[in-house]
């Protein structure tokens, strides 16, 4: 599940219990950038994970235990171990479940994606293949999607004009049944921002 309409919990809530066996949880927000990395790791590796929304406008005071930092996203496993930084949940999840791989197992070939990573827009100009990492979603596709998701909402979509090559990857994101089953509209998008500019409490839970 996405947590896509679950409500946020905020100051005063009670913490949430330990995670049942054979489920990891993630702390998320549903308009996160960072969260939806994790979130589209979980999704693309099919890991079974809850998900609970921490409202970033009014933090629970037990989240500060899951991370000091106070930032979304958190994992947390059966065990109580607690990892935050979404790259950093996102290569823990590759590696935790080894059994659908989203980073390449060789050496080279995972150093070759992260460099991507690093300045993925000179590098995709040259690319060959559909996803940035080769024809079907990978790590980085995950880590870098959720900020391109935000340009329509933002009209911000004709800076990617001059670079086909990205525009097509954009559209076999929005393609993709793991990205689409995660995507927000715009609409909602528009809506969450002008809430959150304003500070809203009511942001984090906009349309529900
Ligand atoms: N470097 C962090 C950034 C995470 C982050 O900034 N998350 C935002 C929500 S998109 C957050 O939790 N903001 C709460 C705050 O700033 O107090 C990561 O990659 O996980």
């Amino acid at each position: 599940m996405s947590g896509g309409t679950v409500r946020s919990l905020g100051k005063g809530s009670a913490p949430p219990g330990p995670v049942p066996e054979g489920l990891i949880r993630v702390y998320s927000m549903r308009f996160c950038p960072y969260a939806k990395r994790t979130l589209l790791v979980l999704r693309a590796k099919g890991i079974r994970h809850e998900v609970i929304n921490i409202n970033l406008k009014n933090k629970p005071e037990w989240f500060f235990k899951k991370n000091p930092l106070g930032l979304v996203p958190v994992l947390e496993t059966s065990l109580g171990q607690l990892i935050y930084e979404s790259a950093i949940t996102c290569e823990y999840l590759d590696e935790a479940y080894p059994e659908k791989k989203l980073l390449p197992g060789d050496p080279y070939e995972k150093a070759c994606q992260k460099m991507v990573f690093e300045s993925f827009s000179k590098v995709l100009t040259n690319k060959k293949t559909t996803f940035f990492g080769g024809n079907s979603l990978s790590m980085i596709d995950c880590l870098i999607w959720p900020w391109f998701e935000w340009l329509e909402a933002l009209e911000l979509n004709e800076y990617v004009d001059h670079t086909p090559n990205l525009k097509l990857w954009m559209a076999s994101m929005k393609n993709d049944p793991i990205v689409s089953s995660l995507a927000t509209d715009v609409k909602t998008l528009r809506g969450f921002f002008n809430l959150y500019l304003q500070n809203s409490p009511e942001a984090c839970d906009y349309g529900l």
